[in-house]
Parts: C-alpha cells; sequence; structure tokens
C-alpha cells in the first residue's frame, strides 16, 4: 500500500487554556511558592515558556514527575541543567508515590527565608499556600490526591480532565490550587509538539497519527534500536519507517481483510506501547 507521509504543525491552543492562563495570573499574588509539573521524559519540552514568564518572580520548586517512565541518567542530566539555572527540583512519581513525602521539606527550603522572617515577626505558622501548574496530563491533580491522601479532585489518563482551579487544604502542610493543564499558542520547535503529542499531552483526536508515529519510530530508532528488536523484532538494519510500520503491523497481527497492514491499529500499538513502558523508560529530550 502506498502511504503518504504528511507534515503538520501540531498545535492545540483552545480557549479554556487562554483563561486559565488568565486565572493564574490573578491568583499568583496568593501564593508563597509555585510548583511547575514537569513530565520527566521531557523536562525541556514540558516546560511552558508562557507560564515562566509569568511566575518567574515567584519561588519555583520544579516537579519532574513520572520518573518511572523515564530513562533515568537523562533524567539526572535535565535535573543537573535545571539546578545550574538556579531552581530547585525533584524528581517524584506521582501515581506510586515515590519522593511525594519529601515535597513538603523541599517547599520549605525554597522560601526558607520567608519562612524565617515569619518566625522572627512572631507570626504563626500556617499551610504554605501553591499552585499546581503544568500542561495537560502531566499528573497535577493525581499529586493532589496524593498529597491529600484522599481522591481530592479527578484525574484520568487523557489531557484536558481537570476544568477549573480548584482550593485543596490539606491539614497543615499545604493549601493547594489545582489548575487545568495549559499549553501554548504554538510549539518554537517542531520537536516539542512531537513530544507532547507522543506522550498524551494533546489530544489524540486532533494529532497527525502518521507524522506523530513516523517521529516516534525514527527515534526509538536512533535511540533505543534495541528495545524495537526485542518488542517487535524490528532488524537492526531495517531503517525504513514504512518498513518498520508493516513488521509492527505483521507481528502483532494488526492486519486488515487480505492480510493488508490496517496502520491505524499499528498507530495505536506504537503510541500505547510508548505511553504504558511496554518498552522501557524513555527520555525524549536531549541535549
Ligand atoms: N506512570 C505514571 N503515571 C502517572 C503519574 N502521575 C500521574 N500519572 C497518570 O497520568 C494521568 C494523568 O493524570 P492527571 O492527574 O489527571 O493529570 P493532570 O495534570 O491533572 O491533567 P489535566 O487535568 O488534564 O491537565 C493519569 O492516568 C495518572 O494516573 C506518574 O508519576 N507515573
Ligand atoms: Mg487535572
Amino acid at each position: 500500500m502506498d502511504k503518504k507521509v504528511t507534515e503538520k504543525q501540531i498545535q492545540w491552543y483552545p480557549g479554556h487554556m487562554f483563561k486559565s492562563i488568565r486565572e493564574i495570573k490573578e491568583k499568583l499574588k496568593l501564593m508563597d511558592l509555585v510548583m511547575i509539573l514537569l513530565d520527566a521524559r521531557l523536562p525541556l519540552s514540558s516546560m511552558n515558556p508562557d507560564i515562566l514568564k509569568i511566575v518567574k518572580h515567584k519561588p519555583i520548586l520544579i516537579l519532574f514527575n513520572k520518573m518511572d517512565l523515564a530513562d533515568t541518567n537523562i533524567l539526572n542530566e535535565h535535573m543537573s541543567y535545571y539546578e545550574k539555572n538556579g531552581f530547585a527540583g525533584l524528581k517524584i512519581d506521582a501515581q506510586s508515590q515515590i519522593n511525594t513525602n519529601k515535597i513538603h521539606e523541599k517547599a520549605q527550603s525554597v522560601i526558607k527565608e520567608k519562612l524565617d522572617r515569619n518566625k522572627s515577626k512572631g507570626l504563626l505558622e500556617r499551610p504554605i499556600r501553591t499552585m499546581i501548574l503544568g500542561i495537560p496530563n502531566v499528573g497535577k491533580s493525581t499529586l493532589i490526591n496524593a498529597l491529600s491522601g484522599k481522591k481530592a479532585t479527578k484525574t484520568g489518563n487523557k489531557p484536558g480532565v481537570t476544568k477549573a482551579q480548584q482550593w485543596i487544604k490539606l491539614g497543615s502542610n499545604f493549601e493547594l490550587l489545582d489548575t487545568p493543564g495549559v499549553l501554548w499558542p504554538k510549539f518554537g520547535d517542531r520537536k516539542v509538539g512531537y513530544h507532547l503529542a507522543v506522550t498524551g499531552a494533546i489530544k489524540d483526536d486532533i494529532i497527525p497519527m502518521d507524522d506523530v508515529c513516523h517521529y516516534a519510530l525514527l527515534f526509538l530508532k536512533e535511540y533505543y534500536p534495541k528495545r524495537l528488536l526485542d518488542k517487535y523484532e524490528i532488524p537492526l538494519d531495517m531503517y525504513d519507517y514504512l518498513e518498520m510500520l508493516d513488521q509492527i503491523g505483521k507481528q502483532r497481527g494488526a492486519l486488515l481483510k487480505g492480510a493488508e497492514i490496517d496502520y491505524d491499529r499499528v498507530y495505536h500499538i506504537i503510541l500505547t506501547d510508548i505511553r504504558n513502558k511496554a518498552l522501557g523508560g524513555l527520555s525524549f529530550d536531549r541535549f
């Protein structure tokens, strides 16, 4: 079958994201600190430049979430990069609650001067007021539920689950504002759009599947060729995108009547395997 690879600029910036940005600006002055959740698999592509511009004068704690899905060595490199640039950071897995118990102490250290000042003025210690910011589907609501020890907010394995801001008070540690995930109007680098699409930050029904899977397979071929061999029996000397698609289709039995490859099913297999760690921990951003 002749398949033509299309190239489109990926974009997703509906009106509710624009509105969310305005609401974030309005609430900012109430915050002691802001927490930016990045996706540990793409610590550069998942940093929203518009958000960073808005919050850059506030104390910031960066949480690298979904550490369980990332390639650990590459994640550590990115964490050092952010640290060198003056950001406090912590890697976490909000779903399995790894390192989430360290967040309060880390947040306290970021705003230590303010806390010390308040203490010397004799002010009573109060919960740290913070907002959780990040791209869609990065795990903001899951983190809030982990910190609160109950299902305080709705979560889901697709972008755009949280529709409005919501305050959650957590005993004496935090007062947290959950916010809807936001992207920005235009991704400067095409790779950013691909990384966001592959990992599920952009609604699947608006992404050009063929184009995104093309990018993903060539990326995996470059950085993780052995995993393609182990998972789909793609030979190490096979580099052609269409041949790789056909191989996955045959190996997984994604066939139409007449034994033609069912490409839509192949796209689904690729993205699901990447997102569910069936190909191991992956890091998409590289220096
Ligand atoms: N593997 C893994 N999955 C996670 C982690 N944190 C969250 N998830 C999953 O990621 C998906 C999205 O989580 P949410 O908490 O709804 O994400 P959100 O950032 O609130 O998304 P929006 O409200 O759409 O902006 C859910 O399926 C979570 O179970 C993590 O650390 N590791
Ligand atoms: Mg949410």
